[in-house]
């Protein structure tokens, strides 16, 4: 392909990624906490998909908050300054601290700013008897770290790691953050208009999740949990393709839909690879959507699942996928978009 319709794909794709962070987390935010019903979530967006009606914008929560900081790092300071990082992850919660903040990394805010950023991964270390949070705030904000490291893979891994240590230092929190970012990369590199296989997708994460998983965790049995969850993704989509019906609570069951990241990003992966085909009581031909739409559906931590599911779908569909009706119903499209490009420009393109 030239090289400017590349950059052109490319560009879509940072778009699509950033948005999807955005739009899932707007969408989902209402129904965070909820069991989760697939024929409310489908009225849901019936209304804000249809004829558009003003009404007031769906706020974007802490997710993309985060997300925001890192894809800033990286405009400012390309070569990823974890300090600065740290110093942004905190203006912004003093300056909107009305986002839905987890509690814990509330206090990790706190002693940064009152420890004046002297050692800023130790409050984090320090957190839940030192054992540190396994939470999901880590993959929730990745987007921009999987984008601009689009061409380096271990730089990638490095930067990820080092982002997500600032709040969240258990094994279960960073590798979560890491399992997020891989997948980004991988649906970053796939055709828009092809589906990816979801055996050979799940087969490529848990390859990539081997060569992290490699530490005893000290509070857990299975020291390759990870691994163990994406295995059940690819079963779970096994079963379905030879066309048995996996219902939502089935799904949740299995891989969760909790706060926790090793029960919630797992699941996104799940959501965006089941999404790329129809789904019984979802009505929609666009997948991007569907994606999202399906998220929701499963309730718990809809906002972080849906963001999170909604970045690797955007990552693998672009811009063109996401329709002008879903954006219109959120806060900050503009914005998201103007960083999104500025991110491209300080991208490395080999
Ligand atoms: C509110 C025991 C632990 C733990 C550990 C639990 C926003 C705590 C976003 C903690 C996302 C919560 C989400 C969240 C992102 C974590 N032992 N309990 N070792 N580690 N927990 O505070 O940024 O929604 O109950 O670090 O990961 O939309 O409060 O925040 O859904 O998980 O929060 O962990 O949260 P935090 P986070
Ligand atoms: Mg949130
Ligand atoms: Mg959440």
């Amino acid at each position: 392909m030239a090289a400017a319709k590349l950059d052109g794909l490319l560009k879509g794709k940072f778009r699509g990624c950033m948005l999807g962070t955005l739009l899932g987390d707007c969408l989902g935010a209402p129904f965070e906490g909820e069991a989760g019903s697939k024929v409310v979530v489908q009225k849901y967006f019936e209304k804000i998909d249809g004829p558009y009606k003003k009404s007031p914008q769906k706020r974007y929560t802490d997710d993309t908050a985060m997300m925001k900081s890192v894809a800033k790092c990286l405009i400012d300071k390309p070569s990823m300054d974890f300090k600065y990082l740290a110093n942004l992850f905190v203006k912004e919660y003093y300056n909107e601290p009305r986002r839905g903040y987890g509690a814990n990394v509330v206090e990790v805010f706190h002693k940064l700013r009152s420890s004046k950023f002297e050692d800023v991964y130790k409050p984090a270390r320090e957190q839940f008897n030192g054992t540190g949070s396994y939470g999901n705030g880590g993959a929730m904000r990745m987007a921009p770290i999987p984008l601009f490291f689009n061409n380096n893979y271990e730089a990638m891994i490095e930067a990820a790691t080092n982002a997500t240590r600032l709040t969240h230092t258990h094994s279960i929190g960073i590798n979560g953050a890491l399992l997020q970012a891989i997948a980004i990369h991988q649906s970053l590199m796939l055709d828009p208009h092809e589906k990816a296989d979801h055996q050979i997708y799940t087969k490529k994460l848990i390859e990539k999740m081997k060569a992290i998983e490699t530490e005893d965790i000290h509070d857990l049995l299975d020291h390759t949990p990870y691994q163990t969850q994406l295995k059940k993704v690819a079963e779970l989509l096994n079963l379905e393709t030879s066309k048995k019906e996996i219902s939502e609570d089935e799904v949740v069951a299995a891989l969760g839909n909790s706060i926790a990241a090793l029960h919630s990003v797992p699941t996104s992966i799940y959501c965006y690879l089941k999404a790329q085909n129809e789904i019984a009581g979802i009505e929609t031909d666009n997948p991007f959507r569907r994606t999202i739409q399906y998220a929701i559906s499963l309730g718990g931590d809809t906002d972080t699942i849906a963001a999170m599911a909604g970045s690797i779908a955007g990552a693998h569909y672009g811009e063109e996928f996401i329709g002008e009706n879903l954006r219109k119903h959120c806060e900050f499209v503009d914005e998201i978009i103007e960083i999104s490009d500025e991110l491209f420009k300080v991208t490395p393109i080999s």
